[in-house]
């Protein structure tokens, strides 16, 4: 998918989720667990006012455990329930449920006292592109029917879709671009696939990326590519002419870097997390 960058659009699909939220209890935002905080898009929770939010912290299986876990806790200390999910190997999915429900505790509880017996959770996916939102969607309805689909009159908009017990679904999740100042959350963003390719550089991309495996993961880069002690504390760009070298690619560092991003999205260069744990939550 290309990103248009044209306030027009923006500013269209904003109005949309907006009109779409109004009819929801609850927000699911989906992020990438890769970069839990760099994913969350800051114009849901404008866009959402004060509706609760479920964070999803997707694609577990490819970030790293231990993060993923001090994440849902700093995520905690500022008052925002999140789990991880593993939604390509459908692993924790009726937890989404679970949650939801406790989120919703009292509300639910109101509309069971008011005689309504099993009170529904409407909710809505949301999420920058490429963290699994369709993914998640799908698997959570499964086969079930679409409410109020194929009714006249009934707007596109407004199809619900039946997921578990107790939840139904906005047939079409909201999707917004990413919005961010910082070079680095671009980086992280294009390194785990949620921008296009189209908008980045694969070497600003793989500089930054090198820098942080160097730091965080070494161990990941000498079982992929064999870097040795010595060549950790090459500065990176050295380190990526040695590499481009030592992969057979001559002096094509491009070449290089597009390997290692690629290499990087399939889970050869092993699980990782690109967002540092902020210091005041690790107190
Ligand atoms: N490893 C892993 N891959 C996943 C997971 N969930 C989704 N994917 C993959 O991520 C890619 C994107 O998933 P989608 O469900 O299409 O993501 P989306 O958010 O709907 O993407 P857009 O509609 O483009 O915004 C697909 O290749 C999925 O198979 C997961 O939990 N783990
Ligand atoms: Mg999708």
């Amino acid at each position: 998918m290309t990103i248009q960058w044209y306030p027009g659009h923006m500013a269209k699909a904003q109005k949309q989720i907006k009109e779409r939220l109004k009819a929801v209890d609850l927000i699911l935002e989906i992020v990438d667990a890769r970069v839990p905080e760099s994913s969350i898009n800051p114009m849901i929770a404008e866009l959402g006012q004060n509706k609760p939010i479920l964070l999803i912290m997707n694609k577990a299986d490819m970030a790293d455990a231990k993060r993923t876990q001090q994440w849902i806790e700093t995520f905690k200390k500022r008052g925002i329930t999140a789990i991880a999910l593993d939604a390509q190997h459908k692993s924790k999915l009726p937890q989404i449920e679970k949650v939801a429900q406790e989120i919703l505790a009292d509300k639910l509880a109101k509309k069971r006292a008011k005689g309504i017996l099993n009170p529904v959770i409407r909710a809505m996916c949301v999420g920058v592109p490429n963290v699994g939102k369709s993914t998640i969607l799908n698997r959570l309805v499964q086969k079930n029917i679409a409410i109020t689909g194929n009714k006249p009159g009934v707007t596109k908009n407004q199809q619900w879709l039946k997921a578990g017990q107790s939840l139904e679904l906005l047939d079409t999740p909201g999707v917004l671009w990413p919005k961010f100042e910082d070079p680095a959350v671009g980086n992280k963003l294009a390194l785990t696939g949620a921008i296009s390719d189209a908008i980045y550089h694969a070497d600003d991309v793989v500089v930054y990326a090198l820098d942080y495996f160097k730091d965080f993961y070494p161990h990941q880069l000498e079982k992929e590519y064999h870097v040795t002690a010595a060549e950790l504390e090459l500065e990176v760009p050295d380190l990526i002419m040695a590499l481009t070298k030592r992969l057979g690619f001559k002096e094509d560092y491009d070449r290089f870097c597009t390997k290692f991003i690629t290499d990087a999205r399939k889970g050869k260069l092993g699980r990782f997390t690109l967002d540092i744990i902020p210091v005041e939550a690790q107190a």
